[in-house]
């Protein structure tokens, strides 16, 4: 009795993980909402639909970057639904994921979809009331630095968030700093062989001089 009540537990613990996961060959999509409220919110306030392409050729206006979606900003009103397609134009995979949601309704506050290579995949999300600006980037190593990265304005949000291309700077520069104190050393060295040469040279010329 006690074994069969653990395999129900675990047959319901599986089919909820596996119940906000979609994957097929092409992609997937993870913690996706079309239903659930959010708690501070009695009702949607607005249905957008947001198409988002990601791929190289986007990040052809940016200087310096090699990746991006092809806007960088999205402005929704609080506890609105957006229906999400995304669209990637590479052969290579690319993710859209959005940070910060409420856990209660999306795991590790993430939505996440992902492509493997060009493709479309939807999904939908209701966002809560607060005024906050979320995250949006493809989390694959270096993507997002190369310029694969968004913000998410619900109602205005809360600021904008570092290295948007276009929209901010980053909290800390790329610096390539050349060492002067180098240069200075080596210039002193030479300075004084040149001198030591020169006053040493003609010593020698007034002692063979004299003889
Ligand atoms: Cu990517």
């Amino acid at each position: 009795m006690k074994k069969n009540k653990f395999l129900i537990v675990f047959f319901m613990l599986s089919q909820t993980c596996f119940a906000s996961m979609q994957m097929d060959e092409k992609g997937m999509v993870m913690n996706a909402n079309s239903d659930n409220l959010p708690k501070d919110c009695s009702e949607i306030s607005e249905v957008v639909n947001l198409t988002v392409h990601a791929g190289q050729k986007y990040a052809a206006k940016f200087n310096g970057k090699m990746f991006a979606f092809d806007q960088q900003q999205w402005n929704v009103k609080p506890c609105a639904k957006i229906d999400i397609t995304f669209i990637n134009d590479d052969q290579i995979r690319h993710q859209f994921m959005i940070h910060g949601l409420p856990g209660y309704l999306y795991p590790d506050g993430m939505l996440h979809l992902e492509l493997y290579g060009e493709g479309e995949l939807k999904a939908s999300l209701i966002v809560p009331s607060l005024k906050k600006t979320y995250l949006v980037h493809c989390e694959l190593a270096q993507h997002a630095e190369k310029g694969m990265k968004a913000q998410l304005k619900v109602g205005g949000g809360d600021g904008d968030l570092p290295s948007i291309p276009l929209i901010s700077s980053p909290i800390k520069e790329d610096a390539y700093f050349f060492d002067w104190s180098v240069l200075k050393l080596g210039g002193l060295v030479m300075s004084a062989t040149f001198v030591l040469i020169f006053f040493g040279g003609r010593k020698l010329l007034n002692l063979y001089l004299k003889d």
